[in-house]
C-alpha cells in the first residue's frame, strides 16, 4: 500500500500559493502522515476519537488558526486554514470534524459574538486544546430546520435557565464548553435564538454517546440534556442576534468541508493509483485497463474541480467578497464529489478495499455523514435554487 502524500495538483495550483500557505500545508500534511494515519485504523475500528493526539492538534496550532494571535491564535488566512482542513480530512474526517468545531463553530461565535471578557476566558484555552468545546444547534426534532427549536433560555433575576435537548453534536461528551443556542422569545420566532457560553460542568447538563453509528467512527457524537440548567446573566452571548448567528457560523464550517472533503478524496485517489499500479491481474496490472484509467479520470477530473472551487473560495474569502451561497456551492459539490471518489476507490481495490488497512472504505463511510452535516446535500441544492430563481423552496 503507498503511504506516502505526494501532492494531487493537476492544476499546478501550487504556483498560486504563497510561502505561508505551503509551509503551514506540508507541516500538516506530515503530522497526519507519522502521527495520525499510525493509529486511526485502529481508533475506527475501536468507534473512539483518539484523544490522545489532542495535546498535539493543539500544539499544531490548527485549532481557529485563521482567528486573531491576541487571543492565542495562528492568525492565518483563509487559504491556509482551508489547506489545513484539506489535510486533515485527508486523515480522516473525523479529526477535521474535531478542528472544524472547536474552530469553526466554537471559538468563532465566542470571537464574533461574545463580550471582551468571555473572549479572554476561553479563546486561549480553546486554541491550545487545553479546553474542548461543542456547538449545540440541531435538536431530535429540528435538524435542517433550527428555526424551530424547542431549547428555551428563560431570564430571571439570578441569570439564566435552560431547558431542552440537542442531538448528534460532535464532541459532545468530551466537552468542557458547549456553546448552545436556544430560544429566547415564543416559539418559532427565529429573531429571538441567542447563543449561551456554558461549561459542561454545570447542574442539570448532561452528554450521553450516539450509540449504533456505522460512519465517523473516530468522532465523539453524542445527545445533550439540559434541564433546568441555571446560568449567570453573563454567560449570553451579547452579540448574538436571532437564528442568523448560528448560521453565520455554519457559513465558517461549511467552508472548511469544501476544503476537507477534497483532502479524503485526494487521499483514495493516492491510494487507489498506488494499488492500481501494483496489482496484477489477467497478466498486468489492472492501472493498465482502459476501466480502470476512466475511473481514475474521473477522480482526477473531480478533485481537480474541487480544489479550483476551494481555491478560488477562499481567495474571495480572504478579500471579504464570498457569499454564503457561494460556500453552499462548494460544500454541496465537493462533499458529493468526495463520495464518489471514495466509492469508486473503494471498488477499485477489490476485496482489499473492504479492510481498515486501506482508508477508502472508511472514507466512504465518513463521506455520507458529511453528506449530511453542516446542511444536506438537500438542503444546499434548495439554498442554490433560492439563490438561482429568488424563490424559497424549503
Ligand atoms: P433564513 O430566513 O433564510 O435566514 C435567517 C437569517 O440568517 C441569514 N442567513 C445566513 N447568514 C450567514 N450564513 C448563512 N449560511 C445564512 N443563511 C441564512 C439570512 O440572511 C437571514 O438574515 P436576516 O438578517 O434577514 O435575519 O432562515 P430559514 O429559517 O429560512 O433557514 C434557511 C436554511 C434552511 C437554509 C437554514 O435553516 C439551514 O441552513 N439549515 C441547515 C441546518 C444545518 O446546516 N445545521 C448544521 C448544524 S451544525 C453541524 O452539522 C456540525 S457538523 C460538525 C462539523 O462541522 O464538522
Ligand atoms: P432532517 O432534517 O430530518 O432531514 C431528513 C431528510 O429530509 C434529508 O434527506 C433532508 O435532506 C431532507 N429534507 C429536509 N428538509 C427538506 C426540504 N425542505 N425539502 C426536501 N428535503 C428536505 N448538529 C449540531 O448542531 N452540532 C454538531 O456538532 C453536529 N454534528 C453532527 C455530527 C454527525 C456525525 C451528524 C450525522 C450530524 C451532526 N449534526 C450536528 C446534525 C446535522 O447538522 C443534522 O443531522 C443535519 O442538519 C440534518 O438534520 P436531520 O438529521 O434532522 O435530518
Amino acid at each position: 500500500m503507498a503511504k506516502s502524500f505526494e501532492g494531487i495538483d493537476f492544476y499546478n495550483l501550487d504556483a498560486l500559493l504563497g510561502e505561508e500557505e505551503r509551509m503551514v500545508r506540508d507541516a500538516i500534511r506530515r503530522w497526519v502522515e507519522e502521527s495520525l494515519l499510525p493509529v486511526i485504523g485502529d481508533a475506527y475500528i475501536e468507534h473512539r476519537f483518539p484523544v490522545e493526539l489532542i495535546p498535539e492538534i493543539g500544539e499544531l496550532g490548527v485549532l481557529g488558526a485563521n482567528l486573531p494571535e491576541e487571543y492565542g491564535c495562528a492568525g492565518l488566512n483563509n487559504v491556509a486554514y482551508g489547506l489545513i482542513m484539506q489535510e486533515l480530512e485527508r486523515g480522516d474526517s473525523g479529526i477535521r470534524s474535531f478542528a472544524s468545531v472547536q474552530g469553526a463553530l466554537v471559538m468563532y461565535p465566542i470571537h464574533a459574538f461574545g463580550s471582551e471578557e468571555q473572549r479572554r476566558a476561553w479563546l486561549p484555552a480553546l486554541a491550545s486544546a487545553e479546553k474542548i468545546g461543542c456547538f449545540g444547534l440541531t435538536e431530535p426534532d429540528y435538524g435542517s430546520n433550527p428555526a424551530g427549536m424547542i431549547t428555551r433560555a428563560r431570564e430571571t433575576s439570578d441569570g439564566w435557565i435552560l431547558n431542552g435537548a440537542k442531538m448528534w453534536i460532535t464532541n459532545g461528551s468530551m466537552a468542557d464548553v458547549a456553546v448552545i443556542w436556544a430560544q429566547t422569545g415564543e416559539p418559532g420566532d427565529a429573531r429571538a435564538i441567542r447563543g449561551f457560553v456554558v461549561p459542561t460542568d454545570a447542574p442539570g447538563f448532561s452528554a450521553r454517546d450516539q450509540k449504533g453509528k456505522l460512519s465517523l467512527l473516530a468522532s465523539d457524537t453524542s445527545e445533550l440534556v439540559l434541564k433546568d440548567v441555571q446560568l449567570p446573566h453573563d454567560a449570553i452571548l451579547p452579540g448574538s442576534n436571532g437564528l442568523r448567528s448560528p448560521l453565520m457560523c455554519l457559513t465558517q464550517a461549511r467552508y472548511g468541508i469544501a476544503w476537507g472533503a477534497v483532502g479524503a478524496a485526494m487521499a483514495c485517489y493516492h491510494e487507489a493509483t498506488g494499488y492500481a499500479t501494483e496489482r496484477v491481474m489477467f497478466d498486468g496490472p489492472i492501472a493498465g485497463k482502459q476501466i480502470q484509467q476512466a475511473r481514475i479520470a474521473d477522480m482526477l477530473t473531480g478533485i481537480t474541480q474541487g480544489q479550483l472551487l476551494s481555491y478560488r473560495l477562499g481567495r474571495m474569502k480572504d478579500e471579504g467578497t464570498m457569499t454564503p451561497q457561494q460556500v453552499s456551492l462548494a460544500k454541496r459539490a465537493n462533499v458529493d464529489m468526495a463520495c464518489n471518489v471514495a466509492r469508486e476507490a473503494r471498488r477499485l481495490l477489490g476485496a482489499n478495499g473492504i479492510l481498515v488497512e486501506y482508508s477508502a472504505m472508511r472514507h466512504m463511510a465518513n463521506l455520507e455523514s458529511i453528506y449530511t452535516y453542516e446542511g444536506t446535500h438537500d438542503i444546499h441544492s434548495l439554498i442554490l435554487g433560492q439563490a438561482a430563481t429568488g424563490i424559497a423552496a424549503f
